[in-house]
């Protein structure tokens, strides 16, 4: 096992990573930029290096500044949490070319994954549900373009290859629209990502967006640990997950789970990762998979019991997995919800110092946050500021014991969102569960009037 590991983020992920290691007796090292000098989790790490200024490119995205950490503090391995550089393959391979191990799958797998028409093709060939769609790149002949959407039935969604997350995409509902869109999408994916590939799929209108963790050695083993439902979003950021889904049939997801696995096993995969699908009408439809930890990773690790963290450390050092599939017990209901430094309305940052802080406890609340009172919350990176996460044995306590939790926490001198999830833990369409990816937008146009 590692004596040592760098981790190459910020925050409460930053905080959770250094958990993971105190509790496997390895020593962590955190990169800070100078906005997150003060931060509790950089006094509470062994050791603390300052890699730059407060922009993230001149920072937490600086590769050489990283690696210089790595080197001065002789750790063994890099952690890169979420965001930032962690799903960046040219990133993992001067990791890796610089001596260190990256805590994460191979530049091969993340680039793979990372251009999502790749990603797709390894998806079919593995047994992996796809949506129905163009097979691989759209060509340039506007012809064969509307041939493809003839036969996939509009309306069809164009996206970029180098997109995902809810980037680079067009939706066209009429073959008069089709080659326009195309040519738009093409041009604004060659500006943002470098690649103008782009493929088209049949729009689904209603889906869930219900995902899968898996974790897989580099022994040839691969498990999945359940699904979460992340539909609660807003312009493609989750605000509540949870597993396991609402009211979709075990044996579906049962089904599906096993098709990750096995396109682990069939792909090479090692280290945690997550499938995207998008679930209508009693269907899984694969859309990417993520190659890093999520923000979501609790509700998981509460109705598996596995350190999805630690699992990560120990396959990149090149264990075993500690079990098999049929060790694998989802116990219970887990709902997160992520505190986000916002105006609860207009959803406009809302940066500043935090003049008090109450966090909420009791039985099955865990709280994944590095703020504190008198904590500054910089303005130069995302808002989510922590999360709040519940386990029960029910869906039903476990709403019950957010409520609880919510009503106990206070966040003073920022505004955040905490008001609309505690009007959402009261909502009759949420509380009876299953609600699409398009409820909360709705939601909140309907609330304003
Ligand atoms: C889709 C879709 C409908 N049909 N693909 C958005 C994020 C990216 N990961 C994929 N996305 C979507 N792809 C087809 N064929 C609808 C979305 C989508 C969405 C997906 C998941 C969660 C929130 C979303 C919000 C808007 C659109």
């Amino acid at each position: 096992m590692f004596k040592k590991i760098l981790i190459a983020n910020r925050g409460e992920i930053a905080l959770r990573i250094q958990r993971a290691c105190r509790e496997m007796g390895i020593q962590s090292v955190v990169v800070y930029s100078e906005a997150d000098r003060d931060a509790k989790y950089v006094r509470l790490a062994d050791e603390a290096v300052c890699i730059g200024p407060a922009p993230s490119a001149q920072s937490y995205l600086h590769m050489p500044a990283i690696i210089s950490a790595a080197e001065v503090t002789d750790a063994e391995a890099i952690h890169p949490g979420y965001g930032f550089l962690s799903e960046n393959a040219d990133f993992a391979e001067r990791v890796e070319s610089s001596g260190f191990t990256f805590i994460g799958p191979t530049p091969e797998s993340i680039r793979t994954m990372g251009d999502k028409v790749s990603a797709k093709q390894a998806m079919i060939k593995s047994g992996v549900p796809c949506v129905p769609g163009s097979e691989g790149a759209l060509p340039e002949d506007p012809k064969e373009i509307i041939r493809t959407a003839r036969a996939v039935g509009y309306p069809v969604i164009i996206k970029a290859a180098g997109g995902g997350g809810g980037r680079g995409m067009r939706v066209v509902h009429t073959e008069a629209a089709l080659i326009h869109a195309v040519q738009t999408t093409r041009a604004e994916a060659g500006a943002a990502f470098g690649n103008p590939a782009v493929y088209m799929e049949k729009f689904l209108e209603h889906p869930r967006h219900i995902e899968i963790q898996v974790l897989a050695d580099q022994h040839k083993n691969a498990v999945w640990l359940g699904e979460r439902d992340c539909s609660m979003q807003r312009r493609h950021q989750k605000i509540i997950e949870e597993a396991p889904a609402p009211g979709i049939p075990r044996r579906l997801i049962e089904k599906v789970g096993e098709r990750c696995a096995a396109a682990c096993k069939k792909i090479g995969y090692r280290g945690a990762g997550t499938f995207e699908f998008l679930f209508e009408n009693g269907e899984f439809y694969f859309i990417e998979m993520n190659t890093r930890v999520q923000v979501e990773h609790p509700v998981t690790e509460m109705t598996s019991g596995i350190d999805i963290v630690q699992m990560q450390i120990r396959v990149a050092a090149g264990e075993k997995l500690p079990f098999t599939q049929r060790q694998i017990e989802l116990r219970g209901h887990a709902i997160e919800v992520r505190l986000n430094a916002e105006d609860p309305v207009k959803f406009i940052p809302s940066p500043g110092r935090i003049t008090t802080w109450h966090a909420p406890g009791g039985p099955g609340v865990r709280v994944d946050s590095h703020i504190y009172t008198n904590y500054f919350v910089p303005p130069n990176y995302d808002s989510m500021i922590g999360k709040i996460i519940v386990h029960g044995d029910t869906r039903e306590q476990a709403l019950a014991r957010m409520r609880t939790a919510l009503s106990e926490t206070v966040i003073e001198g920022i505004n955040t969102n905490i008001p609309l999830h505690r009007e959402l833990m009261v909502d009759a369409k949420f509380i009876e569960g299953g609600t699409d990816i398009h409820y909360l937008e709705h939601w909140m146009a309907a609330r304003k009037r």
